[in-house]
């Protein structure tokens, strides 16, 4: 099997001198973004919100940064503390959509988890589920069944999926540490041909970068010069195919007391480029 990331030649610990991304940090920056994502137009009138679906092996921070995205909404940290996984197994064993509020009315987006992609056949979602879950074919609230996907006979099977079902952004949340093996490796590219086939537009999320980049990890704001975190990305992009411009480094709040204006910037920069692809697919 071996690790993904044990393959690539030693980072080089350097930073570029500039960026190969723009950022614009800063309260009003960040507000703007918030600001933006409020009135997002949905480009089709049929859509009630866009759907994100976020996947990849447990521990990767799936839910770290849904709880991320939640804080960054509410001004203040949200406690996490049912919802990061424990130990190496899954912590999210249903099918559950998380929607976001800001200033006391949803966001035009709700973003579902779903079990991690564990290692073994039984263990962890099936790929079939997270197929038909990108068809809108499973119901919120249903709960994985890690030996059987779910079918046209299970009470949280959707046999008449809209497009508002549907998922319109594919997200795979990767830790730029761990976690990583050949075999979910190749689960992954099967489901990403799957979501390719359906035409629906696919992100990858870079997160943990704290752990892969000193520079990173004292501040954030570096983390578009990082040659680490380039290397990493271009690993990346090389194993799955997916182009550099869908994949976006992240620092998920996992041990903060506060919130942080840089944090919240890349976040919301991230957000913004996946719910632009989403709009997309559905228009
Ligand atoms: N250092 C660091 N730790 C993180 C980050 N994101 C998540 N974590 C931690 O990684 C562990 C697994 O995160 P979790 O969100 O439960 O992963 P999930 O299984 O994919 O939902 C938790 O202990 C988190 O606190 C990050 O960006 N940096
Ligand atoms: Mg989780």
């Amino acid at each position: 099997m071996g690790d993904f990331w044990s393959k690539e030649s030693p980072p080089s610990e350097q930073l570029m001198e500039t960026g190969w991304c723009e950022i614009n940090w800063g309260t009003l920056q960040n507000n703007e973004m918030k600001k933006n994502l409020r009135k997002l137009q949905l480009k089709n009138p049929a859509v009630q919100h866009l759907h994100i679906l976020v996947i990849g092996p447990v521990r990767a921070g799936k839910s770290s940064f849904i709880q991320s995205v939640n804080s960054v909404f509410k001004n203040r940290m949200v406690n996490a503390a049912c919802t990061v996984a424990a130990g190496g197994k899954s912590c999210t064993k249903t099918y559950t959509t998380n929607p976001f509020e800001d200033e006391g009315r949803n966001l035009p987006f709700v973003i579902s988890d779903v079990m991690g992609l564990e290692k073994g056949r039984d263990s962890g979602v099936q790929p079939r589920d997270i197929i038909s879950a990108l068809k809108g074919r499973i119901k919120e609230g249903y709960t994985f069944n890690p030996v059987k996907p779910c079918s046209e006979e299970d009470t949280g099977y959707n046999s008449r999926p809209t497009v508002n079902d549907m998922v319109h952004c594919l997200v795979f949340v990767i830790p730029v540490s761990g976690c990583m093996d050949n075999d979910l490796i190749r689960r992954m590219q099967n489901i990403r041909q799957i979501a390719c086939d359906l035409g629906i537009p696919q992100v990858v999320i870079l997160t943990k970068v704290d752990l892969a980049c000193p520079h990173v990890k004292e501040d954030i704001k570096l983390v578009y010069k990082s040659q680490t975190i380039y290397q990493k990305m271009q690993a990346c992009s090389d194993a799955f195919g997916v182009p550099m411009s869908c994949i976006f480094p992240v620092k998920n709040y996992h041990d903060e007391k506060q919130l942080n204006l840089d944090m919240d910037s890349v976040l919301l920069f991230t957000l913004t480029q996946i719910l632009n692809y989403a709009n997309d697919f559905v228009a």
